[in-house]
């Protein structure tokens, strides 16, 4: 049998076992993972992760961190790290056992915990993903989301989250390498996606097959991708459309519950390394792979094909072979799809990119034939109607008295009027009531107030509502963490009310700056407490010498020519 499909040492105990596992880890210090923790540690148990065989130690980490390598040497790119809270951090000691939980409190594993440190956060950022600047969506998780202490050691492996979505398109490696030997598949080459298929993926798949002469595994994330991408049930709806139009004897599908992190060079060799765990042979990296998107200069974290060259230099330790992606493009005078590099000067050619894709979706307009295929389409289309016909948030942010709430609440007036979609409004005092009554005004609590009016404005605009939030909301990194949250299932509008302290303290309406001032109110925003001004809001509205309807108008006109109502 040829190496890549032996079977692979997995973390999970047997069955008896982790039944009395299971019953003596309920009296164990216990962790509730992430759902990127959950990720990790499912391809942890299963294999995904060969050679690791639990969270990374503080050696292996700060070797991973600068070199690319654990500790002993071995080839590993990206930190697979048990990030926790201070709290939990400082219950536990090297040496504790302690119980891994998914988010229902069901146990999955047991951690024997060898280290416990501080990271430095920053070094990671810089060494890792190129930048310690937080338009890196991991970058930003590293440090918004993820606790200051990490916990390393050994996993002991009692079940596999649960999935009920799905199951039957789901493989661990070695049921994957059990698949491939059964089919008697020696060659395979896997196809990384986090996007849904179009023809020119197709015509690079079949290519990338055929050259490597092996067969084709299309393997797409469905863990965690890039905030903002097409939600994973609609990606494979789309793809079970498209494996349709593959040959069934030489081509299959299975989803792959990976955290994506984005880290464009060092993630092409992570991917490579997990492919080579699930059997495969040989591995497609495409330009830009797992790329971020810009940084906060406006330019790209990683050079094109850093990626493709990086995985060449460790090719061979890896233990897979790069395939690299043939920028595919439709060439219209043969009707067909082309290599790029292989067209000659003149012929015409065609493109339709990922953002003119999602103008065509919001603004419903045609996506020809030979770009995509039609139950693609439709399916996106089911996914994506016209913005009028989405939800979206309306969110507020000022000083208080800034005028936000009477803005705010005419907003909401007019857009009833329209009556097209229900609309809700959480005002700061509104919220504070019903929500966050025993909250104060410290940075923890406001924070857990945004944090929930996000929540509430995030279901609100998932099922094809209208949210207003009117708080003050402070802090950039939480409007920031509400604004992915909401993002996922519509548009977020951030409408800076952008009234002067001074203003503000001059019309001091409920009487409470002069409080402040006074030191009867502490931890006041403006007065004893920060405020960071929105950089890039979609829209400022200056409340000095302009009456409320004008404001809420202003605020009508910024949501028509978004598109989010009709004109
Ligand atoms: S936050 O920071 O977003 O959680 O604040 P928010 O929920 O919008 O609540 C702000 C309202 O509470 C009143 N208030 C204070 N504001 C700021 N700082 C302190 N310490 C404070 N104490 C009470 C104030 O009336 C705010 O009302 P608005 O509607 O903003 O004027």
């Amino acid at each position: 049998m040829t190496e890549n499909l032996v079977p692979l040492p997995e973390l999970y105990v047997s069955f008896e076992s982790a039944q009395k596992l299971k019953a003596e880890a309920a009296d164990l210090p216990s962790w509730d993972l992430s759902p990127r923790q959950t990720c990790d540690l499912e391809l942890l148990m299963n294999g995904g992760f060969h050679p690791l065989k639990g969270f990374l130690g503080q050696a292996d980490y700060d070797s991973v961190v600068d070199r690319m390598r654990l500790a002993d040497g071995t080839l590993w790119p990206i930190p697979v790290t048990l990030d926790v809270s201070d709290a939990f951090a400082e219950t536990i000691e090297p040496g504790h056992d302690i119980a891994l939980r998914d988010q229902e409190g069901v146990i999955l594993a047991t951690m024997t915990v060898t280290d416990k440190w501080v990271p430095d956060k920053a070094r990671e950022a810089e060494m890792v993903f190129g930048a310690d600047d937080a338009a890196h969506p991991a970058v930003n998780y590293l440090h918004n989301a993820a606790g200051r202490v990490y916990l390393g050691g050994p996993v002991t492996g009692i079940q596999p989250p649960v999935h009920y979505d799905f199951k039957a398109r789901r493989d661990t490696p070695n049921e994957l390498r059990a698949r491939f030997r059964k089919l008697g598949w020696r060659r395979v080459v896997a196809f990384q996606t986090r996007n849904p298929l179009h023809r020119a993926h197709q015509e690079l798949t079949f290519r990338a097959a055929r050259e490597a002469q092996a067969n084709l595994l299309i393997h797409p994330v469905v863990g965690m991708t890039k905030p903002g991408d097409v939600d994973h049930f609609t990606r494979v709806r789309c793809y079970e459309a498209v494996l349709d139009k593959y040959p069934s004897a030489t081509t299959t599908m299975s989803l792959l519950n990976l955290a994506m992190r984005m880290a464009g060079p060092r993630e092409a060799v992570w991917h490579g390394i997990i492919r080579r765990n699930h059997g495969c042979t040989h591995f497609i990296v495409g330009r830009d792979h797992a790329g971020p998107g810009k940084n906060s200069q406006g330019e790209d974290f990683y050079g094109p094909y850093d990626a493709q060259e990086l995985f060449r230099k460790h090719q061979d330790e890896i233990g897979i072979e790069m395939v690299d992606f043939k920028h595919m493009v439709y060439v219209q005078d043969r009707a067909q799809y082309e290599a790029a590099d292989e067209i000659e000067d003149g012929a015409t050619v065609l493109n339709i990119s990922g953002t003119e894709l999602r103008r065509r979706l919001r603004e419903g307009l045609e996506i020809p034939d030979w770009f995509s295929f039609p139950e693609v389409v439709s399916e996106l289309r089911r996914r994506y109607p016209p913005r009028s016909q989405q939800g979206f948030t309306v969110f507020f942010t000022g000083f208080s008295g800034s005028g936000k709430s009477t803005i705010a609440n005419a907003l909401m007036i007019k857009l009833m009027e329209m009556g097209d979609r229900p609309v809700t409004l959480l005002d700061g005092d509104i919220v504070r009531k019903n929500l966050s009554s025993e909250l104060g005004f410290s940075k923890e609590h406001r924070d857990l107030n945004i944090r929930r009016i996000g929540y509430v404005a995030s279901e609100i605009t998932k099922n094809g509502g209208i949210a207003i939030c009117a708080p003050i909301a402070p802090y950039a990194a939480t409007r920031r963490a509400v604004r992915e949250e909401i993002e996922q299932y519509g548009a977020f509008v951030e409408v800076h009310v952008a009234t002067s302290l001074e203003e503000c303290e001059r019309r001091d309406r409920k009487g409470l700056y002069r409080l402040a001032r006074e030191g009867k109110i502490k931890e006041f925003t403006g007065i004893s407490d920060p405020y960071d001004v929105p950089e890039a809001p979609e829209l400022r509205v200056d409340t000095e010498g302009v009456d409320v309807d004008n404001c809420a108008h202003q605020v009508l006109l910024k949501l028509e020519s978004m598109g989010l109502i009709a004109g």
